[in-house]
């Protein structure tokens, strides 16, 4: 009977929590490979979440540097096509819009890390065998924070290995589209490999309402954080056009970013 009731116990206590972060972000994990069979070269969920967790569990979660990361990023190495990475800032929905269902651009969130942790927030404490996934610091409440870390580790991997010619969607709705303090400017900008790289071109994105243009002064602190080597484009595309590919997938992807 005793063995019943424990039994019983472990079941009921199971259930309560099926969603426990760790299932969450290897069901994300599992997900992302048997959607993607051929874009990543990497397979175990279960090592995935022990590598990641060893960066922050026991950690005060204001002192996670981007280098606690290191392991997790040099685990799960991607194989991505040249010319089709897609970097971003202030874009987040309309990007990941365009890229769901289309193959010829990739963002971070596209690849095995950037998928299984999009959206999702965890910390320890310090001594903690723990992960929390509420009450954690805020991404600018201090800077050695967890997912912040996280993200400014898989972001300067994701400029490191990109190749040929790339692009980053900006938003032309914004007083200034290019920021030298968000991920894009201050990391992703400054790991691009000039070896490897042809040239970066802006696609900002605008309404017609829009009064920002390419001629944006933030467009010059991008060309100056930009090593010299790596050719600068920038392209309005009118926001219209790019919910005409997001909604038809028909129309051919070299036709989306036209003017
Ligand atoms: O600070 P940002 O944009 O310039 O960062 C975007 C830039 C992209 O090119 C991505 O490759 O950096 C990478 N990146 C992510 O992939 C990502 N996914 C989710 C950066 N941040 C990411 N997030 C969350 O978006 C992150 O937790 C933080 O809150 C925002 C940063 O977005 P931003 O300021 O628009």
């Amino acid at each position: 009977v005793i063995g019943l009731a424990v039994v019983l116990g472990v079941t009921v206590k199971n259930l309560k929590k099926p969603d426990s972060f760790k299932n969450v972000v290897i069901g994300k994990c599992e997900t992302y490979l048997k959607e993607n069979t051929n874009l990543s070269g990497y397979s175990d969920c279960e090592t995935i979440w022990q590598v990641f967790e060893q960066a922050y569990v026991g950690r005060d979660p204001c002192d996670v540097p981007p280098e606690a990361y290191y392991p997790l990023i040099n685990l799960v190495k991607n194989q991505l096509a040249c010319n089709t990475m897609l970097f971003w800032s202030k874009t987040k929905t309309l990007v990941h819009e365009f890229t769901e269902n289309r193959e010829c651009l990739v963002t971070l969130e596209d690849t095995l890390l950037g998928f299984t942790f999009n959206e999702l927030t965890w910390c320890s404490k310090n001594q903690s065998k723990e992960t929390f996934t509420t009450d954690c610091p805020l991404w600018s409440y201090c800077v050695n924070n967890p997912v912040r870390s996280f993200w400014i580790k898989a972001s300067a991997n994701f400029a490191a290995i990109a190749c040929g010619n790339v692009s980053t969607m900006l938003n032309g709705s914004l007083e200034s589209p290019f920021s030298s303090t968000s991920i894009f400017g201050d990391v992703e900008v400054r790991n691009l490999d000039s070896t490897k790289v042809h040239s970066l071109t802006v696609l900002l994105v605008t309404k017609d309402t829009d009064m920002t243009t390419c001629e944006n002064a933030s467009f010059k602190d991008l060309q100056s954080a930009l090593n010299p080597n790596i050719t600068y484009n920038c392209r309005e595309v009118p926001l219209t056009t790019v919910q005409g590919c997001i909604s038809n997938l028909d129309i051919p992807c070299s036709d989306c970013f036209k003017k």
